[in-house]
């Protein structure tokens, strides 16, 4: 048996695998060592994908749901024809506010949200919801006010670091940097680096760590400003490299000169020697980064500490540099820039929240169905993603959706959001069709995996770009061929480099107004059938390598890459094309973060007078007396994965999750191991059973992410988000404080 060449889909690193199958199943998945990334690493996760591929929750036919509440299988035909009836419909009666599109990419699957995304430029509307606008839009929202565009996006070579500072996050379990374990064991058993970790709990990550700062929940803003302030006491800060790259450096020495730093350390609860210790050594490293994640983001003061966490590395000078943190390249922008002049940049209805990387935030959808009034949003699109499990205040989305005109839902699964839609599409799987995620976030090296399918589509499925291709056809804003370009696709492949192609692309670009909202269905309806091994929509990427190629021409080149250019973008895109284990992109110098950087002046602006007033008034946060307990809501665990596997089979350990608590609270409250216990907060009730675990502080609980799916007919494990609100947020990205939710314990014997 030959084995094929594909990726995990599991977490943002999609390490790469080699796999051996029969018709419909994997019989074996290994690490792939040919993987420029990876180089056959993977976790106990990846061993399990059979569960995605396979299970009884997997879609086979498109269907729709009669006002009577029961599914009819129907056609594509139809279903398309009477989808794109009623978006138009939907779109000329009530205008582009109306409609809202949800996800385009989980996890692995990023090549159906280049062409699912075109259907907000359909409906006219800027309502691109997004996962990633409940995590990480105050990171890009800092991003664009220190470097000038929320594109800027940075990593931390943490690989080659003398000093790593992981801030609320838990790479062991996570992952999120590159082969997570192999790395986290050298930095730990290396006496020359150090490993410092900031997280209330003792995690994985935090036993291998040098020094762990076990601090509160969410108190990271005053942790930070005790560092930062530390700094300024005591002249630490890297002065040349503030003065030659940055500017607003008084404002923030402003601010430090009145942070209390015994009484911030204080209210953190760690000890101040401890802070002292990790403020001087790193600030003095030969090298040092900062790698955060949810801890930080989705906690108390979310867009704050990321303004703090980067401060760290740019007033220490640990930044553009080897081991410290870098900007990097993306192959594809994962997400785009948005302006902060009201006019550019459209607020949402009800809760005022404006589009932060062309991204709108989950946690205020409901509010914009139920709340805004005419100019409500009365349609909604999603593809791969789960929001009634995921967002904020389940019961709120389910109570919205209720109300909604219309939901379409596209999907491999019939999941809790499925279950709203009036149809239903079934997508083929990740391992059915040609696929890539833009997760290429790495500097110096950048790596590209485009995956070719390894089973045949099951059933009456279809890969994304088809179904959007088939919708815009139908909703008349795309036609279905454009014959000379695809003749001239067909001579110039032909040819080593590309001309002819390339130059009447651009021109009809130019002429055909309404087809520059859609680039990349002409792209693949015409060089896309040129294409080797059906990889039709794969088409865009070609543009992509020539954007590429063109813009980092010389790291191109030291990656391997020959050519000149158009002949560069040429051998790029050829080398994605058929190097089944992936390709390394670039090979780019340090020197190059300050290319990237996008402020005119070049130069780093450092004062963002915004969190400037919310860090001069940072609030201590006195805990409930009626919800005494700290729940972090969602932590990762051996076995969980979002909500991609729905047969709870798949997990070997924790099939049904359980809430963590400290021993000596059980023993307060009288609860033994395994009991099942009532977790209640403002917004809801939940049973789930107690495991004690002395790695967490008193005070605080902790339940797991990704559980709460229904399959065959019963809910397994806790539906988290039953218990957070969709209030409880950012001021500036609505983020919500998932890990940091107050709650109530009771035993059941007590709860009426
Ligand atoms: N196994 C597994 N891996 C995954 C996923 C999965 O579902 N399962 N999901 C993927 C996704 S989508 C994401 S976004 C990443 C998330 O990756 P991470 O953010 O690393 O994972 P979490 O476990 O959610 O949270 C990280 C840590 O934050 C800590 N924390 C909680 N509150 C605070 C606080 O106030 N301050 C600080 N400093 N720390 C705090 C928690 O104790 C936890 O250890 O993981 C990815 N990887
Ligand atoms: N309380 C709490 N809530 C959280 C979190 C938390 O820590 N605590 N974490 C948050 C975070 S960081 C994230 S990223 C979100 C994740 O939550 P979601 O954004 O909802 O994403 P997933 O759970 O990854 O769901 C992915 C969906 O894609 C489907 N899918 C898989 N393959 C394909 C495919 O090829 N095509 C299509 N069309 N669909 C496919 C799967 O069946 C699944 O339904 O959850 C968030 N919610
Ligand atoms: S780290 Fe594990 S879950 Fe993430 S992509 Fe690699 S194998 Fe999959
Ligand atoms: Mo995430």
């Amino acid at each position: 048996m030959t084995a094929q060449h594909t990726a995990c889909i599991l977490c943002s690193r999609n390490c790469g695998l080699e796999v051996e199958t029969n018709a419909h199943s994997f019989t074996r998945i290994r690490g792939d060592k040919n993987h420029p990334m990876s180089a056959g690493y993977i976790c106990q996760k990846a061993a399990r994908l059979q569960y995605y591929q396979t299970n009884d929750d997997r879609l086979t036919h498109p269907m729709k749901r009669l006002a009577s509440g029961a599914w009819v299988g129907v056609s594509w035909d139809e279903a398309i024809a009477e989808i794109a009836q009623k978006l138009r419909d939907i779109r000329d009666r009530h205008g582009a506010k109306a409609f809202a599109y949800y996800g385009g990419g989980g996890q692995g699957n990023h090549l159906g949200g280049l062409y699912g995304s075109a259907l907000t430029k359909a409906m006219r509307s800027p309502f691109h919801y997004s996962p990633l606008a409940q995590e990480k839009t105050g990171d890009f929202w800092v991003n664009g006010k220190l470097f000038g565009r929320q594109t800027c996006h940075t990593t931390e070579d943490v690989e080659h670091s003398d000093y790593v500072l992981f801030v609320g996050t838990n790479p062991w379990q996570a992952h999120g940097i590159r082969n997570a374990r192999d790395v986290l064991k050298e930095l730990s058993q290396s006496t020359s680096r150090r490993m410092v970790v900031i997280d209330p709990r003792k995690t994985e990550t935090a036993k291998l760590a040098h020094i762990h700062l076990q601090l509160r929940p969410g108190t990271d803003a005053f942790l930070l400003s005790a560092i930062l302030a530390i700094w300024q006491r005591e002249n630490l800060f890297n002065h040349d490299f503030i003065k030659t790259h940055t500017d607003g450096f008084l404002e923030i020495q402003d601010v430090l000169k009145n942070v209390p730093i015994a009484d911030y350390v204080r209210y953190a609860d760690v000890p101040l020697a401890k802070v002292e210790q990790v403020a001087r050594e790193f600030a003095s490293a030969r090298s040092a980064c900062v790698r955060v994640d949810l801890g930080l983001q989705q906690s108390l003061h979310s867009t704050l500490n990321s303004y703090l966490e980067k401060l760290l590395f740019l007033l220490s000078g640990h930044f553009a540099k080897a081991g410290g943190n870098n900007l990097h390249t993306f192959f594809v922008p994962l997400i785009g820039h948005s302006d902060d002049a009201p006019a550019k940049n459209w607020r949402t209805v009800a809760s005022k929240i404006p589009g932060i990387g062309k991204l709108y935030p989950p946690n205020v959808l409901p509010e914009e169905i139920d709340n805004a009034g005419d100019e409500r949003i009365r349609a909604v699109f999603v593809d791969s993603a789960n929001p009634l499990l995921s967002g904020a205040d389940t019961k709120a989305y389910q109570q919205a959706f209720a109300k909604l005109e219309f939901l379409v839902v596209v999907d491999v699964a019939m999941t809790e959001t499925a279950r709203f839609a009036h149809y239903v599409l079934p997508a083929s799987s990740q391992y059915e069709k040609w696929e890539a995620t833009f997760f290429n976030l790495d500097f110096p090296k950048n790596t590209f995996h485009l995956r070719q399918p390894v089973f045949e589509p099951v059933h009456d499925t279809l890969a994304e770009p088809e179904i959007y291709q088939r919708l815009l056809v139908a909703m008349r804003e795309l036609p279905r061929h454009f014959p000379l370009l695809e003749l001239i696709a067909k001579f110039d492949r032909k040819v080593p480099a590309m001309r002819l192609f390339p130059w009447l692309f651009g021109v009809t670009m130019k002429l055909r107004k309404r087809l520059r909202n859609y680039p990349q269905f002409v792209l693949a309806a015409t060089l896309g059938k040129c294409l080797p091994h059906h990889a039709t929509w794969v088409a865009p990427l070609w543009f992509a390598a020539h954007a590429y190629a063109q813009k980092h021409a010389q790291a191109v080149k030291r990656a391997g890459h020959q050519g000149d250019g158009l002949a560069l973008g040429e051998t790029l895109f050829n080398a994605i094309l058929s190097e089944r284990s992936g390709v390394t992109l670039s090979i780019h110098r340090y020197e190059d973060n300050w290319n990237m950087v996008r402020h005119a002046d070049g130069k780093i602006h450092l004062s963002i007078p915004e969190l400037l007033e919310q860090w001069r008034n940072l609030k201590t946060n006195p805990l409930s007396t009626e919800y005494p307990f700290t729940l972090i809501a969602g932590d990762r665990r051996s076995y969980n994965a979002n909500t991609i596997f729905r047969d709870p089979s798949w997990r070997k350990t924790e099939q049904q999750g359980c809430l963590r608590m400290h021993p000596d609270d059980a023993a307060a409250l009288r609860i033994s191991t395994n009991e099942e216990v009532a977790c209640c907060s403002a917004h809801g009730l939940i049973h789930v059973s107690v495991v004690t675990d002395d790695s967490l502080r008193r005070g605080t609980v902790v339940l797991p992410h990704g559980y709460g799916m229904r399959y065959g007919n019963k809910v397994h494990g806790p539906v988290l988000n039953l218990l957070t609100g969709a209030s409880y947020r950012d001021t500036i990205t609505a983020t919500p404080f998932h890990k940091n939710v107050p709650v109530q314990i009771l035993k059941l014997s007590s709860v009426v």
